[in-house]
């Protein structure tokens, strides 16, 4: 198997199951060398508890980069998700430009918004930064709410087909490439993610667990990019993480005192067994 050697950017919220301790195990389950880089450290995440802790590393960022590229180090992928900052934005678009290999693909998963809002700790200023990332990379993978306020568009609770279709025009207007559009459903019981590559769309349908869980995008994107990395096409990358991800949410459902986070790490060996028989 080829080794792929992988730098995902995102933040540790120490406890939590999100971001950097979700993504490390499932890309090291995937097969892959994964280096990281903490965009901060937060007791907690900031989706239910309140006063948590976060130490912002946007200072530390450019050294760790100049020091990576001083010992010629090159990525094979970059995967970013939770940035700390929005001037932290930048400093990752130029690890974005400076140490990914020739043709190494960039993956923003764009981690700033649910449900038609914006996490606590991100403003205008950041959404705008957030635009310039997402439109550089290869691959986003935004729900619709993040998807909305990367457009503009007006973030709607039920929708249809064509909803849809006008946030996809815009994003491509605005130089996506590759989409992964997630929590697209169209049915009560039914939900799915649109994947649209060279502007051709098509809809991995599943099914949809009526209790959300935090924590799902975080699942997603890093078996999306395990998937990927793994030589998957994106269609079948994004129908791995979502059968991956529907079989971790029915294993954490029903737990009330697991209300933070996704029981993923027991269904690891079922995530192998799907990207070995792909
Ligand atoms: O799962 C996304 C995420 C990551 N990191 C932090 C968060 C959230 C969502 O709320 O608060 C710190």
């Amino acid at each position: 198997m080829d080794y792929k050697k992988l730098l995902t950017i995102q933040d540790i919220s120490c406890v939590g199951q999100c971001s950097l301790t979700v993504a490390l195990p499932i890309l090291s389950a995937c097969g892959m060398e994964t280096a990281i880089l903490p965009s901060a450290v937060l007791s907690t995440h900031t989706a239910g508890f309140s006063g948590f802790t976060c130490r912002d590393l946007t200072d530390d960022m450019p050294a760790i980069a100049a020091h990576w590229r001083k010992e010629n180090i090159a990525f094979d992928a970059l995967y970013t998700g939770y940035l700390g900052s929005t001037y932290q934005i930048d400093i990752v678009l130029d690890i974005m430009r400076t140490l990914l290999k020739k043709g190494a693909p960039s993956i923003v998963d764009p981690a700033m918004a649910d449900y038609g809002k914006l996490y606590p700790a991100f403003d205008d200023a950041y959404v705008e930064a957030m635009k310039k990332l997402a439109f550089s990379a290869d691959f986003i993978l935004p729900n619709i709410t993040e998807a909305c306020f990367l457009t503009g568009i007006e973030y709607r609770e039920t929708y249809d087909q064509a909803y849809i279709q006008k946030i996809i025009d815009a994003l491509l207007a605005n130089g996506a490439k590759t989409i992964v559009l997630t929590g697209v459903s169209y049915a009560p019981d039914r939900t799915g993610v649109v994947i649209v590559e060279n502007r051709v769309s098509a809809y991995y349908e599943h099914r949809k667990i009526a209790k959300g869980c935090h924590g799902t995008g975080d699942v997603y994107a890093s078996a999306f990019v395990g998937a990927l990395m793994r030589g998957n096409r994106p269609f079948d990358a994004a129908r791995i993480a979502a059968d991956y991800t529907v079989a971790c949410i029915e294993f954490t459902q029903g737990d009330a005192d697991h209300w933070y986070g996704v029981k993923f790490e027991p269904l690891l060996a079922d995530l192998i067994q799907m990207l070995n028989l792909a």
